[in-house]
């Protein structure tokens, strides 16, 4: 094996091995948003806190649950029904706030991905990867002596030239270069936008429910590697490691590097801290500075990508769980008496030409059928054939005018606050190959539960963009002036963003 090389360029024996400023700074930032990413990953998980194998999420078949509460069997139920609180001991934000939770962990990601980079460039560029990466197999029985002389309640000496010993060497290394690419790529593949372009992608990890669970795992995995590496600083000498990982040595002012350590681990745990209370008490504005962070890539992924999703008939979920309740109005109520025939799906706003639609309208224009994923924001997902008519359609009916760059649909439903349910779609979404206005479900009449008569289908974006019940859309320009501006319904009450590519 060879000197590292800042090891090796210097006089001093095998104990001095210094760690460089970029190195030592890296690993604080790494601490500071992984804790960001944990925190706010069981934010996340809290919103449907069951793992599956299967992308059906059939109630009863989950691997693994963090909530009491069964599943009903008497009475229909909605997934929201499903979230649970948090304490904000452990999550970013605490209490029950998905919205919120993503923004952190997105917002979070972005930088943690950055720091990571910029250490992996500077790893290469200074050498400083022969101390991590092992170059020779004799890693592994080497690692095994190493677990054996911990085993034994010793500590084994450190290999020549390097700061720690094989076992410690091969851990960080795994855990560098193999968990957090492993964490970034389960990660990527719950996007309804890359699984709905790619569905290989995420069928590689078993679909979404399989990524989920599988970055679950890779989250325990990272906390067993954080507990076990911090027993092994605090045991294994710490102001010695204090020392090194604060000021890049240990010969001299150990006092000082633990107590700069100390409150530097201080200062994080404040952060978390003053970062929750405050997006508790100002969600909006929290929702507005994290969104800009990660919002480009959000967007592109459900804009940018196009859905090719053709799943086999035999797949499609026995039980497709729902998410809002259908209207209770007297107005829906007799729409639903009279099956629908003085139902009209107005379109409008900014077009050429007004429509006011019949169901027999929509089933003479074209057709299509399509058998796709969903994918809830909570987590949960689902397939299903939806049939109806392309959007694309509608546009080349109604002539959408120059000005418009949304579309807004509007339900008879009401959401949490009274206010009808809508939510905003670029209009570049409109004509995606896969955006459709379905009537149908699995071959039949859509169903009230699932948004009869009609209902929105965006397969590149999450489950609640799709407003069912629809009872109109019209073109806009901009959707800040509706609702509170953020959106849609659930952008307005819940702090999701307006773009949902993951
Ligand atoms: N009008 C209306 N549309 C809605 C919702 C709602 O609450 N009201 N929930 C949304 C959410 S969060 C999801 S995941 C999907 C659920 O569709 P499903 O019930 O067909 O599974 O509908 C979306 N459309
Ligand atoms: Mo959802």
């Amino acid at each position: 094996m060879h000197d590292g090389n800042n090891a090796g360029s210097r006089a001093a024996g095998p104990v001095t091995v210094d760690f460089p400023v970029w190195l030592r700074a890296a690993h604080w930032i790494n601490v500071l948003f992984l804790g960001f990413l944990i925190r706010a990953g069981i934010q996340i998980l809290a919103a449907y806190p069951r793992l599956y194998w299967n992308d059906n999420s059939t109630p009863g078949t989950e691997w693994l649950k963090f909530a009491k509460r069964p599943i009903p069997v008497d009475r229909p139920w909605t997934a929201l029904e499903q979230e649970r609180d948090v304490t904000a001991w452990l999550a970013q934000p605490g209490g029950n706030n998905l919205g919120l939770g993503r923004h952190w962990h997105f917002s979070a990601a972005m930088f943690w991905v950055l720091n990571g980079v910029v250490y992996v460039v500077l790893l290469f560029a200074t050498g400083e990867w022969q101390r991590l990466i092992p170059t020779s197999w004799s890693i592994f029985p080497d690692a095994w002596q190493s677990v054996l002389t911990y085993a034994s309640l010793h500590q084994p000496a450190a290999s020549p030239g390097l700061p720690y010993d094989p076992l410690q060497q091969l851990a960080y290394a795994a855990v560098v270069f193999l968990l957090a690419p492993f964490l970034i790529l389960t990660g990527a593949a719950q996007s309804p936008g890359i699984e709905a372009q790619f569905p290989r992608y995420a069928r590689l990890f078993g679909g979404r429910q399989g990524a989920r669970s599988l970055h679950f795992l890779g989250l325990l995995a990272f906390i067993a590697f954080i507990v076990v590496h911090t027993f092994l600083v605090v045991v294994t000498g710490f102001a010695n490691n204090m020392g090194d990982i604060i000021l890049g040595q240990h010969q001299t002012d150990q006092g000082a590097a633990v107590v700069i350590g100390l409150a530097l681990i201080a200062s994080i745990l404040a952060i978390y801290a003053v970062t929750s209370w405050g997006s508790r008490r100002r969600p909006r504005t929290a929702q507005h500075i994290l969104g800009r962070i990660f919002r480009p890539i959000m967007r592109a992924l459900a804009v940018r990508t196009r859905s090719r999703q053709h799943y086999p008939a035999s797949s499609i979920s026995p039980q497709f769980l729902v998410n809002g309740e259908p209207p209770d109005s007297s107005e829906y109520a007799h729409l639903v008496a009279e099956d629908f025939s003085d139902w009209r799906l107005e379109v409008g706003g900014l077009v050429e030409m007004p429509l006011s639609l019949t169901l027999a309208d929509l089933r003479r224009m074209p057709a299509q059928t399509q058998i796709t994923k969903h994918h809830c924001i909570q987590g949960w997902c689902g397939i299903a054939e939806w049939g109806g008519v392309p959007l694309g359609a509608i546009l080349d009916a109604c002539r959408p005018l120059p000005a418009a760059r949304y579309l807004i649909f509007h339900s008879y439903q009401l959401d949490m606050t009274g206010h009808p349910f809508y939510e905003s779609l670029q209009i570049e979404l409109a004509r995606h190959p896969q955006t459709i206005l379905a009537d149908r479900m699995n071959g039949e009449p859509l169903p009230i539960p699932y948004g009869a008569p009609l209902r929105l289908r965006v397969e590149t974006e999450l489950g609640f963009k799709m407003v069912k019940w629809l009872r109109r859309v019209d073109f806009v320009a901009d959707y800040r002036d509706l609702g509170d501006g953020q959106g849609g319904s659930r952008e307005d009450n819940m702090f999701y963003e307006q773009s949902v590519g993951i």
